[in-house]
């Protein structure tokens, strides 16, 4: 007879998730083969998502890799640079990509040449994983369910199942054998979690409606096999999801047993998700690197949506598009230090916090919450240096700023807290005051 593992209870999972609910800003890596295109091949141009330039060119794997390969260049100590960007810009978490839809591995596989220490001899994700140890990072790894290069990749399966599929790859891989193809799989995923020590995450990408799970992916297995391994992993839900871009459909609330957590992408949902959830975003909407795109977004706004993300519950995975060598662009190390710079400051917002425990928002900024404490974090002086809050307090509370440590004027009113803000001193970005002492939502 066989005997199922006991499911986790409640509370082994809160505390599995811990770390990284608490955490609530990690590092997001696009690295490939497109990294050294940059978004341009043949001629031609693309500023926007360049990792998916050998689909958009309509290349297939072989003349994509005689074009791209050349140009991949990672020079030592690339991955170590990346990883203290991260630590220094306040992220307690990375995610690399250990292989995105080309099928590049950038590890040591046996189950597929295709990868970084066979073409330049560079184990990028031993690099990587020793970084983020030294560090105190926590290491995660994207990994892509699709695979534009992998004979056995059924291309025309995927897409008549709604995913998509570089144009080169349907003609020269028509028949994929998927069984094959599944067992490939587990195969390189049981390298990426065998020889690089602790993984604590896997960022899994991804599936449709009409193609997920067990048929898809062999998904069980896959998870099984992770957890055997690094019992205290946490898992996103693309082996089965597929709702995480804007106008796909509603939010699906993250089944247990399918993944710890949900992923909306280039988008913060206005009244969060229910449930753990992860909003990811660009600096400059596209993930890996492209020269030719200049559309970086500023520390304000990039600060902005990361407490956004926090006062609804969600964390906020930033993404980096090194270049063709691994070195970092420049406005990317920029913004990367300009957000370190306010959570040096204010991170005490934003770490173990929860989300905002009023329903409507405010048209001065975002709240957070931990424990006693309401942090109000604020994007513009509100009208009258007077901000006011649907919320009764208890005893003598209290408030100050957290840049300076002043204290802000706080009196219960009828219907409220009110903040005597206007001698604050506003910031870069947002301002926070900390408001301490016990009290009700009104
Ligand atoms: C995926 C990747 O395709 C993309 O290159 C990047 O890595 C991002 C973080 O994740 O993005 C997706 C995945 C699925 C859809 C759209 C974007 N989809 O189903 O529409």
């Amino acid at each position: 007879m066989l005997h199922a593992a006991p499911a986790e209870t409640e509370q082994e999972r809160d505390g599995r998730m811990q770390w990284w609910r608490d955490g609530k800003f990690g590092m997001f890596i696009h690295y490939g083969l497109y990294s050294g295109l940059a978004g341009e091949v043949d001629g031609r141009k693309y500023d926007g998502c360049v990792e998916w330039i050998q689909n958009m060119a309509g290349l297939d794997s072989d003349s994509y890799a005689a074009k791209a390969l050349p140009l991949f260049k990672p020079q030592r100590g690339c991955a170590k640079a990346w990883v203290e960007l991260a630590r220094d810009a306040g992220c307690k978490y990375i995610v690399l990509t250990s292989k995105h839809h080309e099928g590049f591995a950038l590890f040591d596989s046996k189950a597929s040449e295709f990868n970084s220490v066979k073409a330049t001899g560079a184990d990028i994700v031993k690099e990587y994983a020793e970084a983020c140890r030294a560090n105190g990072i926590k290491t995660g790894y994207y990994y892509s369910l699709l695979d534009w290069h992998h004979p056995d990749y059924d291309g025309k399966l995927a897409l008549s199942r709604g995913i998509s599929y570089p144009s080169g790859n349907l003609k020269t891989h028509r028949f994929g054998n998927h069984d094959a193809y599944k067992a490939f799989l587990k195969r390189q995923i049981g390298e990426l979690t065998s020889n690089y020590g602790a993984v604590d995450l896997i960022w899994w990408d991804f599936s449709s409606r009409g193609f997920q799970g067990d048929e898809a992916w062999g998904a069980s297995d896959l998870l099984r096999m992770v957890r055997d391994k690094h019992p205290q992993v946490v898992m996103n839900n693309r082996l089965y999801d597929a709702a995480t871009v804007k106008d796909h459909g509603p939010m699906t609330a993250t089944a247990r047993e399918k993944g710890d957590f949900t992923t909306p992408e280039h988008y913060i949902p206005e009244k969060g998700v229910r449930g753990d959830w992860e909003a990811c975003m660009t600096l400059n909407g596209t993930w890996g690197y492209s020269a030719t795109n200049n559309d970086w977004k500023t520390p304000e706004v990039l600060v902005r949506q990361l407490a956004d993300t926090v006062s609804r519950g969600g964390n906020f995975l930033l993404n980096l598009g090194p270049k063709a060598d691994g070195s970092i662009p420049e406005e990317s190390v920029r913004l990367f230090q300009a957000i370190g710079a306010w959570m040096k400051i204010n991170q005490e917002a934003i770490y173990g916090t929860t989300a905002s425990p009023f329903a409507e928002p405010f048209p001065w900024g975002v709240v957070t919450g931990k424990g006693d404490a309401l942090y109000l974090i604020m994007y513009e002086m509100p009208k009258d240096g007077i901000l006011k809050l649907p919320y009764a307090m208890q005893g003598s509370p209290s408030a100050q700023a957290l840049a300076d440590s002043s204290s802000v004027p706080v009196r219960q009113e009828e219907g409220g807290t009110v903040l005597d803000v206007s001698k604050i001193r506003m910031m870069p970005c947002a301002t926070v005051v900390k408001l301490a002492g016990k009290g009700e939502v009104l």
